[in-house]
Formats: C-alpha cells, structure tokens, sequence
C-alpha cells in the first residue's frame, strides 16, 4: 500500500491526482497544515523537510513532487503515463516537467513564499511584479509548445500534464491572468477529468472530518 502524506490544496494533490489516474489504493496520512503538524517532531522525524508531498513506498520515503510523480509513472508504466527512459518522448516528458517545476511554478511559489510561507520579516513586498511577470512569461512558452494540442506531449495524458496542469490551477488560485485560449482550453480538459475529480473529493472530505 502506498501511503500519502498530504495537506488538501497544497502539490500534495498532485500525488493524489496521479494516484488516481493510475487507479491504485493508497492511504492518505493528512498531515495538518492548520495545526502546524508538518512541524511536530513526529513528522520531522520521518521527513526532515518538513513538507508535502512525501510518499512511503516499499518502506522508503520519497519527497519532491517532481520525483514522486516521475516514480509512480514509471513504476506503473503498463498504465499508459509516461514514455519509456531513453526515447525521445520520455525527454520531452521530462523536459516539461522541469519546465513545470523550474519556470512555471518558481514565480507563483515566489509570490506564495513572500504572501504567507516565509516569516514575515523575510518577505519582501517589491518582488510581487517581477514574480508576475516572470508567471506569464513562462505561460507564454508553455502556450507555445502546447500550440493546438489536448495535453503538452499529444492526445494522451501523461503524468507531467498533472504538474502542469496543477501549476495551471495553482496560478488561477493566485488570481495569475491565463489568458492563451489553448491555455484555458487545456485547464478545462484537466478539470473535467475524473481522476482529479475525486482527488479533490478526497481532500474534501478530509478537510470536512477536520472541522
Ligand atoms: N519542491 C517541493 C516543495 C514542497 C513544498 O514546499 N510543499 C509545501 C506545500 S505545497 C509545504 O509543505 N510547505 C510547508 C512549509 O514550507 O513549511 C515539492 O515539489 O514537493
């Protein structure tokens, strides 16, 4: 069993998503962010980060969202989510997933960093139009290389469309103008998919057993 461990609306759901696209079981471990639990000593213990997403696997832990994702593809690969190491298409798999990480999530996590997750004498205000900027530059690129295409590598969706798409998601929710129509298109298709359906589900109901 692969065990989650996660906080709803955080990458976190990216796992989730994943998980549920691969059609696997999995035990979420909801590590509340509202009561700073990512900080207790207990969850340090196992995570010296102090962070989400991580994963238990085989008895491992493994951190980094990128990571994460990239693993369960590949080790689900019969299920259809990721091209095979050393072919051209895994490359570009993997280049847009660096994208995602690199440039389309740096500025956001830039603005999220200086709005609420640095202390407050670190965040620095002034930074807010350059991480703007920088956000809609990358979606200019990102624009570019999806051009009329369902999802970045073809008709296919494959686990890098859950970085991309989640980082899309993450940008509305910071009110970032996506304003390319193939863009918003794209958006549209990730949320009507039934896997992220009932991955946001799930963090539903564990927000609610929360209250
Ligand atoms: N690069 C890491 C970033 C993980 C991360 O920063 N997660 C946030 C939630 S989205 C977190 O756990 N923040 C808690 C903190 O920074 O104290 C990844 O992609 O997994």
């Amino acid at each position: 069993m692969i065990t989650l461990y996660g906080f709803p609306r955080t990458r976190a759901t990216r796992i989730s998503w994943l998980l549920e696209e691969l059609d696997l079981d999995y035990d979420y471990q909801l590590i509340n962010f509202n009561t700073l639990q990512h900080r207790s000593p207990d969850y340090l213990a196992l995570n010296p980060g102090g962070k989400v997403p991580a994963v238990r696997v085989e008895g491992q832990l493994i951190t980094e969202s990128g990571a994460i994702v990239t693993f369960l593809a590949d080790k689900y690969a019969e299920k259809g989510f990721i091209p095979a190491a050393g072919t051209l298409a895994r490359v570009a798999h993997d280049q847009w997933s660096y994208f995602a990480l690199s440039e389309l999530e740096q500025p956001l996590w830039t603005q999220g960093k200086h709005k609420f997750a640095l202390p407050k004498e670190q965040r620095v205000a002034e930074i807010f139009p350059t991480a703007e900027w920088e956000f809609q530059r990358a979606l200019r690129l990102f624009s570019q290389g999806l051009g009329d295409q369902p999802y970045i590598l073809g008709s296919d969706f494959q686990a890098v469309d859950v970085l991309l798409g989640h980082t899309l998601l993450w940008g509305l929710s910071f009110k970032q103008p996506i304003e390319q129509s193939n863009l918003q298109a794209y958006i549209e298709r990730c949320k009507a998919r039934p896997a992220l359906q009932r991955a946001q589900a799930r963090e539903k109901a564990l927000l609610e057993s929360l209250s």
